[in-house]
């Protein structure tokens, strides 16, 4: 056990979009990682005792650190694994912007346009735990009357995106691929998962389709399975490298020690509750204890989630 206490544990599930995201990285980076399969929908008994109640997917794991959202946890691989990097050079705050949009206002369209089409995973248990998650009708019907409208709201989001390839560079940064495009394409290959008619619209823009084929050509880096109840045993016998450290400039005073809740501020709200470590601009985490786990330090973002002192 002792030498997959350092390994990359990715919580996941093979038709989750946000997980290929990720997966795509481990590809760029050349990566070795266990995947660890969660369900789709809800209870995921092992999953939420892991993050203190975050039930979405991916979570990666790293021996007793569990990071939550996929911008934080590209931030954690890019840190523990550099090279080669995910940015061309330092300036770094336009590539997270792009994934800000990718992750909101892009994954939105292409969701009305995956249901609206008719995605063959949309079955009653789905949606109903859909309707959970985002505290608002899954309405099949209204998204299939409203596909013609989000077609063309997808047309012009591609539209940007083969915008940015029009001088024949075959990445959206260059010759090398990085943040940005995994970021902008794991929403296209949920679409040609679920939604094939996408490919007539990807034939209209002829530069982002070769673009397509350039990252899939990626692929995920080597692969190895881990079953759920491993994954539990790793995070209890090892011990979080996580270090309190005081934020200078945190807006609202908060310190290591202090006791929080986290939530996410779109859907999937579960509050975590845990005892702040560390912070920054970007990164919060806190700590757990359970009987099943001990200690276990579970780290989130900042834009995205909200913080309110317990
Ligand atoms: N902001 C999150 C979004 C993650 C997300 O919405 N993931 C979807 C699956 S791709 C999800 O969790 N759906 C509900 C579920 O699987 O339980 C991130 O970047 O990781």
């Amino acid at each position: 056990m002792t030498d997959k206490v350092n390994a990359i544990l990715f919580h996941q599930y093979g038709p989750s979009p946000f997980s290929e995201k990720i997966r795509v990285i481990f590809g760029i980076k050349g990566l070795d990682w266990y995947a660890v399969e969660q369900p789709v929908i809800m209870p995921k008994p092992e999953l939420t005792l892991l993050t203190g109640g975050y039930r979405k997917i991916p979570v990666l794991q790293i021996g007793a650190d569990v990071y939550c959202d996929t911008q934080r946890i590209v931030a954690e691989i890019e840190k523990r694994y550099p090279t080669p990097s995910l940015f061309r050079g330092p300036n770094q705050g336009l590539d997270w912007c792009l994934n800000s949009w990718a992750d909101r206002v892009f994954f939105q369209a292409v969701v009305a346009v995956v249901f609206g089409g008719g995605a063959a995973m949309a079955d009653e248990a789905f949606i109903a735990d859909r309707e959970k998650l985002t505290g608002r009708a899954f309405d099949v019907e209204a998204m299939a009357t409203a596909l013609p409208m989000m077609k063309e709201q997808l047309r012009s989001h591609l539209g940007w995106l083969n915008a940015e390839l029009q001088d024949g560079r075959k990445f959206l940064k260059g010759d090398m691929p990085g943040f940005a495009d995994a970021a902008a394409f794991y929403n296209i290959a949920f679409m040609l998962g679920a939604y094939p008619a996408i490919k007539d619209m990807l034939a209209t823009l002829p530069n982002l389709d070769k673009w397509v084929g350039a990252v899939h050509a990626i692929g995920h880096g080597n692969r190895t399975e881990m079953s759920r109840e491993e994954s539990l045993a790793i995070a209890h016998d090892a011990t979080s490298i996580t270090r309190p450290q005081a934020d200078p400039h945190e807006p609202n005073g908060l310190v290591p020690g202090d006791a929080v809740t986290i939530m996410a501020d779109d859907y999937g709200q579960d509050p975590i509750q845990g005892e702040l470590v560390t912070s920054n601009a970007h990164e919060i985490a806190i700590k757990r204890t359970t009987d099943e786990l001990g200690d276990v330090v579970i780290h989130f973002p900042r834009a995205g989630f909200f913080v309110i002192k317990s």
